[in-house]
């Protein structure tokens, strides 16, 4: 399987974020990829290739273009304020009966386009942002050319991405971005399965009227986990979406048992709503281990995931989404990837 990756997120470093009452290292850091890079290589998974520069269009089909803009001028402004070195995050956030429309201060747009802050904007941040989304549109268009399964190693992740609202570590929606890019390209119907701890708020909010889309996700539930607001089994889509929207929340601490079984819902629904691509967000969160996360999964149920995406038996884009304990980061991916092969040849 070809893998989709370039060195262009590393200056993408070196912020804190809050977690709770402290401030500590950002846990979405450079050293995941190479985590990643590297477990791939030792399963036999060596075919890189670089993403190649995308304009805008397809962006703008699913964020708001004064959000993008924002994405790139945001360090920047930050750094005319308060000199290099630091980063940007908000102060307040666009709340019920607040006015939503940002002003010339850098400040109020971090109010109005950022929702937490797990979003800091260092000074590579935006070449990071733009190489991920480069990274999915290459993976549309190598399966374009008749590559069946393709990885876009994604970094910063997207799937908490909305419209118009950064959050979660993710700034701009790649899997989204992916999804419409498989569309213009002559799909007719989509399929987002998103297996990241987190529920993907950002995709589904992307698509939630549409349904040429389909969005599934598996992750834990709202009263447990971020994003706490969203994510409920009663989310189905609204007008044209409605139907076309799939949450299975399951509580912390959730093992392979009912996780897998949950999988298997999702992928019999995905295959009754027939879609030409099927994209996957593919977040290892989900591991015991994570530092982020509160599931049980294993390393080597990461194959059986894999294993059970392949016998779906549709062309399989995936896209890079969170994943945190360092030393099992790696081996869980790829267990992914290898099963996913081994049971398609
Ligand atoms: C892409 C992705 O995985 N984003 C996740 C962002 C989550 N950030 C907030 C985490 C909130 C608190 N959970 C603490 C659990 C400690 N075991
Ligand atoms: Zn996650």
């Amino acid at each position: 399987m070809k893998l989709i990756y370039s060195e262009d997120h590393r200056d993408h470093a070196g912020a804190k974020e809050m977690r709770y009452d402290q401030m500590i290292p950002m846990s979405e850091s450079p050293e995941r990829m190479d985590m990643i890079i590297e477990a791939l290589a030792r399963a036999g998974f060596a075919d890189v290739v670089a993403p190649a520069a995308h304009g805008l269009e397809v962006v703008h089909q699913v964020h708001d273009p004064a959000f993008v803009s924002f994405l790139e001028r945001c360090y920047p402004l930050w750094e005319a304020e308060f000199g290099p070195g630091g980063f940007a995050t908000a102060y307040t956030f666009g709340m019920r009966g607040m006015d939503q429309v940002p002003n010339k201060s850098v400040h109020s747009m971090l109010s109005c386009y950022t929702f937490d802050v797990c979003v800091p904007f260092v000074k590579g941040t935006w070449a990071a942002i733009r190489s991920a989304k480069d990274a999915a549109l290459t993976g549309v268009e190598l399966m374009q050319q008749g590559e069946n399964a393709v990885f876009s190693l994604c970094r910063p992740p997207g799937h908490h991405a909305s419209k118009d609202m950064a959050g979660g570590y993710c700034y701009l929606n790649n899997a989204a971005i992916a999804a419409q890019a498989h569309l213009n390209k002559g799909a007719k119907r989509v399929a987002i399965l998103d297996i990241d701890y987190h529920h993907g708020n950002g995709t589904q909010a992307i698509f939630y009227d549409r349904a040429d889309v389909f969005f599934a996700s598996l992750h834990c539930r709202p009263e447990d986990e971020y994003p706490f607001l969203m994510g409920y089994a009663t989310e189905t889509g609204v007008d044209a979406g409605k139907g076309y929207n799939l949450n299975l929340p399951m509580p912390r601490g959730t093992d392979f048992g009912p996780w897998g079984r949950a999988l298997n819902t999702v992928l019999g629904r995905i295959r009754n709503y027939e879609p030409d691509v099927l994209v996957v967000s593919l977040g290892v969160d989900s591991f015991v281990g994570d530092p982020v996360g509160g599931f049980e999964l294993q390393s080597p149920d990461y194959i059986t995931i894999g294993k059970a995406i392949a016998a779906a038996g549709l062309p399989t884009h995936f896209l890079m989404e969170g994943g945190y304990a360092m030393e099992a980061l790696g081996t869980n991916v790829a267990n992914v990837i290898s099963g996913y092969c081994g049971a398609h040849g």
